[in-house]
């Protein structure tokens, strides 16, 4: 009995050394960078997310040291020509194999509350939860 589970330890012990070389499957970030404006009272953050899973993944929320609060919003311009912004509260879907393009004038993570004002140089700690991939933890550079 204890012989027929060895094999099986085994490859479980294999499988969680090898778990951090399987970066592609799952959710790939590129390009992350974060925006303060001085003396504003939000920052944003932008970033591309390539979903590599074989299943549609969604970002469910997200979380920073730079602030109490971080939201996923989405911009859009109004009939009267104003930009607006709204949380999705279902969060951002990313179909299988699509790519989520975060940037200015578009989706974007919001930070709110701030505890500081990062300025270019520095980086902030940010946390992503998706349904499929779990969490991504990135440092990410702040940008002029
Ligand atoms: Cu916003």
């Amino acid at each position: 009995m204890s012989l027929a589970r060895r094999p099986f330890l085994a490859a479980l012990a294999f499988a969680a050394l090898a778990a951090p070389a399987l970066a592609h499957d799952g959710v790939h970030v590129e390009n992350a960078f974060a925006r303060f404006v001085p003396g504003a009272r939000t920052g944003a953050v932008y970033m591309t997310i390539e979903n590599h899973a074989k299943v549609e993944d969604r970002l469910v929320s997200v979380s920073t040291d730079a602030g109490a609060k971080a939201e996923i919003h989405r911009s859009a311009q109004g009939a009267d020509g104003v930009m607006t912004m709204d949380a999705l509260p279902d969060g951002l879907a990313i179909a299988p194999g699509a790519i989520a393009e975060l940037k200015s004038g578009g989706d974007h993570i919001m930070v709110m509350d701030l505890n500081r004002h990062p300025k270019p140089g520095d980086s902030i700690e940010v946390t992503l939860t998706f349904s499929h991939a779990g969490t991504v933890k990135l440092s990410v550079p702040v940008r002029k």
